[in-house]
């Protein structure tokens, strides 16, 4: 591509309402531009990187046994009443009508046309296992949407559906699709884990997130720093054995403690530890009530919780729904004399806290000497707080740290969520008639392009990785009023097009500086400039990443630039 006639609208200043530097850059370097709130244009250089992304992704899933196809985005409401989410998605689903007034969604994902697709086709099972896939525009109307492609409306995501008559082959799928998703971040260059996640509501079993490390991340992902374990912190596991201490259990003991409502205000008043504080607090469960307790120095996991009681719904007790049912404010609730209807679960820590202290159910007041085995009726210990820095890591190798995280992939075994509710049924070898078992499988492929760019970018703008850069060399022309520069420059360039690199070349009327700092934002692995010395048949090469430049004779110029890429 000649620079002259492309579209590379740089920026020398960066926009005030981009937060995060790959925003910033993706609008400086002219890949991007927003027509709406968290709507983007993908300008010629941002095509470029889809296209390098979306090749390296359909040659992985391709080679995990997927095959591509494309639905539509528009979708008819029919199809979301059959799997009863027209009603559980909010504000996000876009809606919309057509001409004759009939509801649509414009699709935010494609269980539902998948689904439909394969049940009116697909009927025995000799035509499982089916893997079906596709690269397309998705739309959620994200409340915040924010950080340029990160969190956008409308998104491009690589989507894929798979049917099987077995949960081995399902397992067997999930595992070559999440080789592919390996695959497919390390020819991209990016620093990646595999995490196991929570399903949330796609109410399948196993699933994981792939996350791009970044501090800008809004996940939090919880790792081994000797083992390759990683979770998404909500679904860490808490594997600490708490030991007991073998003080004397002291008589029960209500205590004033005026305007105590914290656990710190709590400990510091009575002088005790956090660690001998036990801190409860009211969740609504779907429609009943529990109360979760956990020690002072920890935090209640309510996705924990949520997956406990398998509910739907799970929330902080409002204070009023608190008042009412624990006869107190947030600040002085505990376990001890709590109504039947209100279920008592304990995090594992709490079991091995002697002389406690908990509030008394009355404002101004607390226990102290709280045993909790002999004092309240707890229903069950279970792993009910979050996992912290320094707890041992779950497979007992090595020692939990945190990252953040910005999640690219997302892999997920459904089960029979969708095929039942919308009756995508095969007949077995025995010819009875089965729900098929599927997996689905997303890739933010416009996400993980600013993920690439918050991985890889330096005080002078992007340093693409070379496998997904929207070009293998820049070639600059210094001076394009210089005869000699501006035809060895177009020499090179053709010489590279024939040897079948893909090469961008800078023959504007700018300055040499304006040249150079928009190389820099543009972030082109490899740097060919065509100055002074183009009269000796000498050029400078230089490396984006490293900074690195040396002047090479034009006959060497080949073999150079191939040892870089
Ligand atoms: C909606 C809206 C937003 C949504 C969904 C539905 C997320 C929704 C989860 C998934 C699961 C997988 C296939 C590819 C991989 C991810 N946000 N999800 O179902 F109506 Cl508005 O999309 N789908």
């Amino acid at each position: 591509m000649k620079q002259s006639m492309s579209f590379i609208p740089t920026l020398r200043e960066t926009p005030a309402d981009a937060e995060v530097k790959s925003h910033q850059l993706l609008l400086r370097a002219g890949f991007i531009r927003q027509t709406a709130s968290g709507v983007y244009s993908y300008l010629p250089l941002a095509t470029k990187v889809l296209k390098k992304i979306e090749t390296i992704v359909r040659e992985e899933m391709n080679r995990a046994g997927a095959v591509e196809l494309l639905m539509p985005a528009l979708q008819q409401a029919e199809l979301w009443e059959e799997s009863g989410r027209w009603q559980s998605y909010g504000p996000e689903l876009m809606r919309i009508h057509d001409r004759h007034d009939r509801p649509f969604a414009l699709g935010p994902t494609h269980e539902e046309v998948i689904t439909s697709l394969v049940r009116d086709e697909v009927k025995s099972y000799k035509r499982l296992p089916l893997a079906l896939y596709q690269i397309q525009t998705k739309f959620r109307d994200e409340k915040r949407p924010r950080f340029g492609l990160l969190r956008g409306r409308e998104f491009i995501m690589k989507d894929a559906y798979s049917f099987h008559s077995s949960k081995e082959s399902l397992d067997e799928m999930y595992e070559k699709i999440s080789t592919a998703y390996r695959n497919i971040f390390t020819r991209c260059g990016l620093n990646f884990r595999a995490v196991i996640a929570d399903s949330g509501a796609m109410g399948g079993k196993d699933t994981h997130e792939f996350m791009v490390l970044s501090d800008i991340g809004e996940d939090t992902i919880a790792y081994s720093d000797s083992s390759d374990f990683a979770a998404n912190i909500e679904m860490a596991p808490v594997v600490v054995q708490y030991e007991k201490s073998n003080e004397q259990e002291l008589q029960l003991e209500k205590i004033e403690t005026p305007n105590a409502r914290t656990i710190g205000e709590v400990s510091s008043l009575l002088n005790v530890d956090e660690t001998k504080c036990i801190k409860s607090l009211l969740f609504k469960v779907d429609d009943r009530f529990v109360l979760a307790l956990v020690r002072g120095d920890h935090e209640v996991n309510d996705i924990k919780l949520k997956n406990f009681f398998n509910a739907a719904v799970v929330e902080l007790a409002t204070e009023e729904e608190t008042l009412e049912i624990m006869g107190t404010k947030p600040g002085f609730v505990g376990p001890i004399h709590v109504r039947d209807e209100v279920e008592i679960v304990a995090d594992h820590a709490i079991k091995a806290v002697v002389n406690g202290i908990c509030g008394a159910n009355e404002e101004g007041y607390h226990y102290q000497n709280v045993n909790i085995e002999r004092d309240t009726n707890v229903k069950e210990f279970i792993d009910l707080r979050f996992i912290q820095e320094g707890d041992p890591s779950p497979d007992g190798v090595g020692t939990i740290r945190f990252a953040k995280g910005i999640e690219v992939g997302h892999v997920f075994k459904l089960g029979t969520r969708y095929s039942e509710s919308m009756k995508a049924h095969y007949l077995d070898e025995n010819g009875k008639s089965q729900p098929m078992i599927m997996g689905c499988y997303g890739i933010g492929v416009s996400r993980t392009l600013s993920a690439a760019v918050e991985q890889h970018h330096d005080e002078n703008g992007i340093v693409w990785p070379k496998e997904i850069a929207p070009f293998d060399v820049h070639v600059i022309a210094v001076n394009v009023k210089n005869d000699e520069q501006r035809e060895l420059a177009e020499q090179i360039y053709s010489e590279f097009v024939n040897e079948g690199l893909d090469p961008l070349l800078d023959d504007r009327q700018e300055r040499a500086g304006v040249k150079f700092a928009d190389s820099d934002l543009i972030g082109i692995p490899v740097r060919v400039v065509v100055g002074k010395k183009a009269s000796e048949q000498i050029v400078e090469v230089k490396v984006r990443k490293t900074g690195e430049s040396f002047e090479v004779p034009v006959a060497n110029l080949k073999e150079t630039i191939q040892s870089l890429l």
